[in-house]
């Protein structure tokens, strides 16, 4: 029996809409999660898979919060175990950027155990509080073997073979269940499609791995192997690093493991997080202007604002804007709101405006006897109509105008581009 918390995507350091409160939230996270469950539960270990860091090059206070977190845990007396993501992996063949890598440092000094299999067929054991660092695996005394991949990129699928022929050759001890931690996606989880890894690459492994602890993909899923049985298994993100990770399934999984029953894994969600308020859209084409379309996103926000203002925390709102509309756009205005939402109490306001102007690119009756140059010209004119932020309409038609003939220039110069929009 043991039982252990996973995660990873922790991203610290992140600092989202450039805000400090929101690179604070993602320590809060992390720290919170670790408490609940870890500590609360008095844990065996705690896996970490990738993505610690929200980059390879990170300021002291990120590193310090990391420090933190980790001594918590080690005062607790759960050893963490860790491997590199895509987003803080060492880059040690590039000389012009950061060497060396931060895991290795907090491994250095005794707050974690890094693993880092660079050679999936020699594989090379950590010790239990001796060796924190040069290793690719280290057995527990609870009963388990844990193995770390170094992150793979687009080898990733090609080296799981290798790692089963690697595994298969340590020395067993027989009673001991395997971990196998890895940063990449499975191919049906990826938010595009590429580098992503197919199951029956996964199963190569399930002859010598009984779990398989992901990372990489910020929302939650757990997989079967080709008998049925859970086997990959992925936490998801600790705390939203864009709108579309809020509201999906995502935290840490902390897992029991007994011979009965095998793995199971819950899901914990209830851990420090920034609230995100995500507001209904509305209509565009309800209105005839964009004054009262501002004052009525502004009601709903205010709004939801009070229904938080029970909470000692301000919240990130989304409002959103669909559908058709007829009147000019001032962007000005738009500003304006978002600054009135965020006085109101927001942290931060996004205003996600998907409506489209309802005027068709209409080419009137003598269009076929345009030029083509005239008919770009009437069709930018058309463009530009509903946009009141333009100061000078004329003006940026002709400049949008003379950047395309440039651009269509063979070897232009960026430059050149650059002194005609005079940046
Ligand atoms: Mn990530």
């Amino acid at each position: 029996m043991f039982s252990f918390l996973h995660i990873g995507d922790i991203h610290l350091g992140y600092r989202q809409y450039k805000l400090v409160e929101r690179e604070k939230d993602f320590f809060k996270a992390f720290l919170d999660i670790c408490q609940k469950g870890a500590i609360e539960k008095k844990t065996d270990f705690v896996l970490i898979t990738g993505d610690l860091f929200n980059s390879r090059s990170i300021s002291p206070q990120t590193f310090n919060e990391a420090i933190f977190v980790l001594n918590e845990l080690k005062k607790a007396e759960i050893p963490v175990i860790a491997i590199e993501g895509n987003h803080d992996f060492k880059e040690s063949g590039n000389f012009n950027s950061l060497k060396g890598s931060w895991f290795e440092a907090l491994a250095q000094n005794q707050l974690l155990y890094f693993l880092y299999a660079s050679n999936p067929l020699e594989l090379e054991p950590l010790v239990l509080n001796k060796k924190f660092v040069g290793g690719s695996y280290l057995d527990l005394p609870c009963g388990v073997r844990i193995i770390g991949s170094k992150w793979q990129g687009f080898n990733a699928g090609a080296c799981l073979g290798e790692f089963a022929e690697g595994i298969s050759k340590l020395p067993e001890p027989q009673s001991f269940k395997t971990i196998f931690m890895f940063h990449g996606g499975q191919e049906n989880h990826l938010p595009v499609n590429r580098g992503g890894v197919s199951s029956t690459d996964f199963f190569k492994l399930e002859k010598c791995v009984d779990y398989i602890a992901m990372g990489h993909i910020h929302q939650s899923y757990i997989l079967p192997n080709s008998a049925g049985q859970n086997f990959l298994f992925n936490a998801g993100s600790t705390e939203a690093n864009c709108m579309s990770e809020v509201g999906i399934e995502r935290g840490g999984l902390f897992v029991e493991y007994s011979p009965s029953t095998g793995f199971k894994a819950n899901l914990i969600t209830d851990f420090y997080q920034r609230k995100f308020v995500k507001l209904p859209e509305i209509k565009a084409g309800n209105f005839t202007n964009q004054t009262d379309l501002l004052s009525a996103a502004y009601n709903l926000a205010k709004e939801s604002l009070i229904t938080c203002n029970n909470s000692d925390q301000s919240p990130i709102v989304q409002i959103n804007i669909g559908g058709f509309y007829n009147f000019a756009k001032s962007n000005p205005e738009i500003a304006e709101l978002k600054q009135k939402i965020e006085d109101a109490g927001a942290l931060y306001c996004q205003i996600n405006w998907n409506a489209e102007t309802s005027q068709n690119y209409q080419l009137s009756s003598q269009a076929t006897h345009l030029t083509k140059n005239e008919l770009e010209r009437s069709i930018l004119e058309q463009l530009v109509f509903n946009d009141d932020s333009l100061q000078s309409k004329d003006e940026f038609i002709e400049t949008m105008i003379r950047l395309k003939h440039l651009t269509l220039q063979n070897q232009i110069e960026a430059g050149e581009i650059l002194a005609e929009i005079k940046i």
